[in-house]
């Protein structure tokens, strides 16, 4: 596939080092894929950096929970929300991002779950709130307003915020691929069912190698 600096924007999601191994949550092989995003990104105009910024206490945390333990889940605001280790909190070495990740070659850099009672896998639309629905970031007006029509997503994780910001992406109107070998998963055994999910929401699949 060939690249085209007009209409392609790369969505880099969470390339925190509390992803990778040592980190809060680490997800095996995190640390892989930093050095050849960052490579990548400099081969597209538009980057957008996606940076999971908590506030202490975050509904998100498990420690937020009385007898709660990291990887249950529990409903919230009508919906379902998996408990984690404190990640990501705000201003802390494990949520910055990846040195790896050249500062120069980003051109937007989109914080999410920073609100208290609500998390945000996606970069484009939050998970569901006190309210009821589902708020919207911005990131897909933002995207239109620059003509991009086709995103390329890579990241962590492939289970959680890479899968629900390929989804948006691909639900606002956008040419969505997931770039396959720049991602890692939570939990790989459940690669089956992400897979179909992507197809399902009319998600393509990419190795960067066949990107020209
Ligand atoms: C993520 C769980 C909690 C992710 C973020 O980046 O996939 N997963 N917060
Ligand atoms: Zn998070």
């Amino acid at each position: 596939m060939h690249l085209e600096g007009r209409r392609d924007a790369l969505i880099v999601v969470d390339l925190q080092p509390d992803f990778m191994p040592g980190g809060a949550l680490a997800v095996a092989g995190g640390d892989q894929i930093a050095a050849p995003i960052g490579r990548l990104a400099r081969r597209f105009a538009t980057v957008v950096a996606t940076q999971d910024w908590h506030p202490r206490g975050h509904v998100s945390f498990a420690s937020s929970h009385a007898g709660r333990r990291p990887f249950e889940s529990i409903a919230l605001h009508g919906g379902a929300q998996t408990l984690w280790p404190d990640h990501c909190v705000q201003g802390s070495p494990g949520a910055r991002l990846h040195p790896d990740l050249p500062d120069e070659a980003l051109t937007l850099v989109l914080r999410k779950g920073t609100r208290a009672q609500v998390d945000s896998y996606s970069g484009f639309v939050e998970n569901v709130g006190p309210d009821g629905t589902r708020a919207s970031t911005g990131l897909g007006a933002w995207l239109q307003a620059r003509g991009i029509e086709r995103v390329f997503v890579v990241g962590l994780a492939r289970d959680f915020c890479v899968k629900a910001t390929a989804l948006d992406a691909a639900a606002a109107g956008l040419q969505t691929w997931v770039v396959d070998d720049l991602t890692r998963a939570v939990d790989p055994t459940q690669a089956a069912t992400v897979d179909a999910a992507l197809a399902e929401g009319g998600v393509r699949r990419i190795d960067s190698g066949e990107l020209s």
